[in-house]
């Protein structure tokens, strides 16, 4: 049955992903992409990427004053990095679900975390916590004409309305 107000409620939004240097040296890209695109998101930004430490600071600004801020900053700028924009229905919270809790010992198996990571300050990921911060990390991440608005011809079979 089709339920005009059910679609008409659903909202696209945008989230930064990123896998961290761990991931990429772990050789584990191709898997963490493949679960986004298994699931039904739409990429639309995609680079591998060296970080500025400067960058890396204003990504990571609200947890300045945590006692493991020097040790995130050095994390994140110790290799190249993959930042990834995805859009879909709800792809703040859902892309949170599938990456899993940020300590990895209390990542449910079957989340990212909880399949291919140990240690909180190794976990692999980084997703948007709220559909504002997808915005400003994109924007901080991506440089105009980086990003590709694009339809896949198979929405119509993730999305009840386009
Ligand atoms: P999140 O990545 O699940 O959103 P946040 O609390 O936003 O978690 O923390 C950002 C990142 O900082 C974490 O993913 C992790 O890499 C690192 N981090 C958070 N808490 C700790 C800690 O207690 N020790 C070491 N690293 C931490
Ligand atoms: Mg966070």
């Amino acid at each position: 049955i089709f339920l005009p107000h059910l679609a008409a409620s659903l909202e696209v939004e945008e989230t930064y992903i990123m896998i961290k240097p761990d991931g990429v040296q772990r050789g584990l890209v191709g898997e963490i992409i493949s679960r986004f695109e298994k699931k039904g998101f739409k990429l639309t930004g995609l680079k591998l990427f060296e970080c500025p430490k400067e960058l890396a600071e204003e990504h990571y600004k609200d947890l300045q004053s945590k006692s493991f801020f020097p040790n995130l900053i050095s994390y994140i700028t110790s290799g190249p990095v993959v930042c990834m924009a995805w859009e879909g229905v709800g792809v703040v919270e859902s892309a949170r679900k599938l990456i899993g809790a940020t300590n990895p010992l209390n990542a449910m198996p079957g989340t990212i975390r909880g399949d291919l990571a140990v240690q909180t300050g190794r976990n692999v990921v980084h997703g948007s916590d709220s559909p504002e911060n997808g915005i400003r990390e994109i924007a901080l991440w991506f440089k105009e004409g980086e990003l590709c608005k694009w339809a896949p011809t198979i929405d119509p079979w993730l999305n009840e309305i386009n």
